[in-house]
């Protein structure tokens, strides 16, 4: 858990940016211009300790997570909107992501914590299609090879007010899909998703990560083997066309993510089994 934390605070402060940048777009106003107080960076600090609201199970696979506690409020605010209730309704069964990412929040020398009013929650629906069957339960790479797969992504923006508590906005995003013929131990990366996203491994079996994309991505994770190791697993970023490999030599499970998309839920399960 202590690791896991470790990735999810990197993870954070991407998000921060990269939410940061969309916010920018949109409204032309930084999100720090709201606060008051702000001064310059060299006063303060920035705070960013991701909360995990829900992870995912078996009979509901939501991930929820906010990037600091006033971020969280955002979550609130949206959850309670009927269009955003529309939403989470409309996408029940696929692997859903819901990751408040703004308001960034400052803690200046003080400890006072400033922050906007400009609340950004990102609602992210996965889900993967193998020779036209919707792909739920996890099979070998035996089974997969040679099939058509199909990764689809659905993202809603959701802009919240924090001072009116309300929902200002909601945006989204055009579907996104990738198509490839699946490989034995060869796992596509592309558009923000992996795919298969969860698969069955034979044990020594060495797996391929391959970019299909003009994003980088990377894989990210611990290995839990059966003999109670956690192994820490970075890929560094790799491009377009670029490919990473690891061997998995021992019973376990491997959880990853790309550090960069995690909040579009680009995520993905390696089980090594006998
Ligand atoms: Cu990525």
């Amino acid at each position: 858990m202590g690791m896991k934390k470790e990735f999810i605070s990197l993870l954070a402060v991407v998000a921060v940016f990269v939410a940061g940048g969309t916010i920018l777009m949109t409204s032309k106003i930084l999100p720090e211009e709201h606060a008051q107080d702000f001064r310059s960076l060299s006063e303060i600090s920035l705070q960013s300790e991701i909360r995990v609201i829900k992870e995912p199970t078996s009979d509901d696979n939501t991930y929820i997570y906010a990037i600091n506690d006033v971020a969280r409020q955002s979550l609130d605010i949206a959850q309670a909107d009927e269009r955003v209730k529309n939403i989470i309704n409309s996408i029940r069964g696929s692997a859903v992501t819901m990751a408040a990412v703004q308001p960034t929040a400052f803690v200046n020398p003080d400890g006072k914590v400033i922050h906007s009013s400009a609340g950004q929650v990102i609602i992210t629906s996965n889900w993967q299609v193998i020779d036209g069957k919707l792909y739920s339960a996890p099979v070998t790479f035996d089974l997969l090879e040679n099939k058509q797969g199909e990764a689809h992504q659905i993202i809603w923006n959701v802009f919240v007010d924090l001072d009116k508590r309300q929902v200002t906005d909601i945006f989204q995003e055009q579907e996104r899909v990738i198509r490839e013929t699946l490989h034995s131990n060869v796992v596509f990366g592309g558009m923000n998703m992996y795919m298969p996203d969860t698969v069955i491994a034979d044990v020594g079996s060495k797996i391929r990560w391959s970019n299909e994309s003009n994003l980088q991505h990377n894989v990210v994770g611990t290995y839990k083997t059966k003999s109670g190791s956690e192994v820490k697993v970075d890929s560094g970023f790799f491009d377009r066309n670029e490919s990473w490999e690891y061997t998995f030599n021992e019973e376990g499970v491997f959880d990853y993510h790309c550090t960069i998309h995690s909040e579009e839920g680009m995520k993905g399960k390696v089980i090594v089994a006998s």
